[in-house]
């Protein structure tokens, strides 16, 4: 059987996570991992923060703490919150832990040896304002790309262009606003990327067919932009030391690029889950893993460094090493709000913290994942958000639970009833599930996540239209064993939802689960037909009816929620 080993980007350190950014990658990666945890796969899930580079330090000095202070409570926070959201890793890294730095070092130590690395004379920003070197986001400027005039030295914000600080069109420091830049020379390690064109074109199209169109086009993209070698190091004090025996004493003080050490955490964040929990083969996830597939999910920017930065540091460890290479990348477009960018400092949009002061993990879960902005850019919207909550959750799945287990209670003792023999109305609804459900099934192993939720609420419509037309309340009064069949079914139907949930609203499926008979840790998927899985229950076992488990949005909330978190009047 295949292994999963299931990572996500990992989120910058500086600060709270919006919607999109859990939308664009941490939220669809656990929803994959619990999914195929339940198929009874081995799987493991990878997340960690970003701790290094210009995004830590900055958000560190306006903080006005030291980077590692600042990055080790942020860790804590961005950690509590992933836990509240119920993202199920088997471990939560740093990328500034010890495993990180020694895999980092030893990978750079392997490209020197292998003639992949070089020292370059470089011309670097510096200010003289600040008195120190301004690598990447500590230049901010225009974009000579297209002309977004608050683009960042290391990446466009707007066009998604990879930049160099000295590119940007009236550059000003990030640190004090000075725009007296001068450019001065520094020494640096570049990566040959551009000789790694053909091993890279060659292994990009092998996965035309399987990688997303989204994903594969920006691949190619930047392939057919040329490759440019790429500078992995920085005149930072914060990061992965470069170590004395690479560069010939050039280097001295300098630390890697927050990119290069980033990608190298997915397999330090291993080593790290390996050493807390005194797992001795935690190689074998990374190392010729021939039996492992493995997958990654980003948002759309993230991929060039995952289609390129990435795969070369791995093939220019070949061939005397041999770590794993990404089978498949899930990317993902931008979730706006309202159109607009989520923006901490405009406060604008939800953030990770305050959508659960508002409502439970679950209801963003779902509402997330069914409208996951796979084919375009996805605005959030509150009307958006309430309408399909009250619909899909209020009304089709909860209410279902509830009637069907209060009925049960009322009017059978709260006991599952043996009477009645399933007619032609259950074959039908048993023979429409298998099909709903294996297309269901398809759709989450190929990581279609709105076409998966359009399944899942597919099969949520047909359970309630099943019990609107068995209608035992009708039954009870002259049929009773009508009646009994029709609420086996309804509870069997109720039981089967917990399982088919799960893995998107683990927390509500859980309960609906239990509301028929305790619940496992991980909720298997059903393998089993639906003419077994649908007559399990054991008649006279007892249920019981829960609380409602999905309230209504109300008008009232939109609009106060609409005012406190901004943006919505533009
Ligand atoms: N921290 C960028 C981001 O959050 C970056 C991802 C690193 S993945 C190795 O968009
Ligand atoms: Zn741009």
């Amino acid at each position: 059987m295949t292994r999963y080993l299931i990572t996500s980007a990992l989120p910058y350190i500086n600060g709270v996570k919006h919607l999109g950014n859990l939308a664009g990658s941490m939220l669809p990666a656990d929803v994959h991992a619990r999914f195929r945890r339940a198929q009874g796969h081995e799987t493991l899930a990878i997340c960690a923060t970003d701790e290094h580079g210009t995004p830590a330090e900055l958000a560190a000095l306006e903080a006005g703490q030291d980077v590692a202070t600042y990055c080790a409570e942020q860790h804590a926070i961005q950690k509590g919150l992933g836990d509240r959201f119920a993202l199920d890793w088997d471990y939560f890294g740093r990328s500034s832990s010890p495993q990180n730095r020694e895999l980092t070092q030893d990978f750079a130590r392997a490209l020197w040896r292998n003639g992949h690395l070089e020292v370059r004379a470089t011309k670097q920003a510096f200010s003289a304002t600040d008195r120190r070197f301004l690598p990447d986001r500590y230049v901010i400027g225009t974009c000579p790309h297209c002309g977004y005039d608050r683009a960042r030295g290391d990446q466009c914000e707007n066009c998604t262009r990879v930049l160099d600080p000295v590119d940007l069109i009236s550059p000003r420091s990030a640190l004090s606003g000075a725009a007296d830049i001068e450019i001065r020379d520094s020494a640096h390690l570049f990566l040959k990327q551009s000789e790694f064109v053909p091993q890279l074109r060659a292994w990009i199209e092998s996965h035309a067919g399987d990688w997303s169109g989204l994903v594969y086009s920006i691949a190619r993209k930047w392939l057919e932009e040329g490759l440019q070698d790429r500078g992995i190091t920085r005149d930072l004090e914060w990061g992965v030391p470069v170590p004395d025996d690479i560069g010939d004493g050039q280097l001295k003080g300098k630390v890697f690029y927050v990119w290069f050490d980033a990608p190298i955490e997915y397999i330090g964040a291993t080593k790290e889950w390996a050493d807390a929990r005194g797992i001795a083969d935690w190689r074998s996830w990374w190392y010729a893993a021939k039996d492992v597939c493995y997958l990654e999910f980003m948002a759309k920017d993230n991929v060039p460094f995952h289609t390129v930065g990435f795969p070369v540091t791995i093939m220019g460890l070949r061939p005397q090493h041999d770590w794993k290479l990404v089978d498949r990348i899930k990317g993902f477009n931008w979730l706006t709000y309202y159109g607009g960018k989520f923006s901490t400092s405009q406060r604008r949009g939800v953030f990770m913290a305050a959508a659960l002061e508002i409502l439970p993990a679950d209801y963003w879960r779902y509402y997330r994942i069914a409208n996951a902005p796979e084919g375009a850019d996805t605005s959030f919207t509150w009307e958006h958000f309430a309408a399909v909550v009250n619909k899909d959750l209020a009304d089709v799945l909860g209410n279902f639970a509830n009637r069907v287990t209060k009925f049960c209670v009322a009017r059978f003792d709260g006991l599952v009833p043996g009477e009645g023999a399933y007619e032609a109305e259950e074959r039908a609804l048993i023979a429409e599930l298998d099909q709903r459900i294996a297309q269901y099934t398809r759709h989450m192993e190929d990581i279609e996540l709105r076409k998966a939720m359009g399944e899942l609420r597919a099969i949520f419509v047909a359970g309630n239209e099943y019990l609107t037309r068995a209608a035992p309340w009708t039954h009870i009064k002259t049929d009773r064993a009508r009646a009994a069949a029709g609420v086996r079914m309804g509870l069997n139907l109720v039981h089967l939802f917990g399982h088919l949930a799960w893995p998107v609203i683990p927390a509500s499926a859980r309960v609906i689960h239990e509301a028929i008979m305790p619940a496992p840790e991980i909720i298997p998927w059903p393998d089993e037909a639906m003419a077994e899985f649908l007559d399990d229950l054991d008649p006279g076992q007892p249920i019981r009816a829960p609380d409602v488990l999905f309230a209504k949005i109300a008008d009232e909330q939109i609009a106060e929620w609409k005012a406190r978190f901004g943006g919505a009047e533009d």
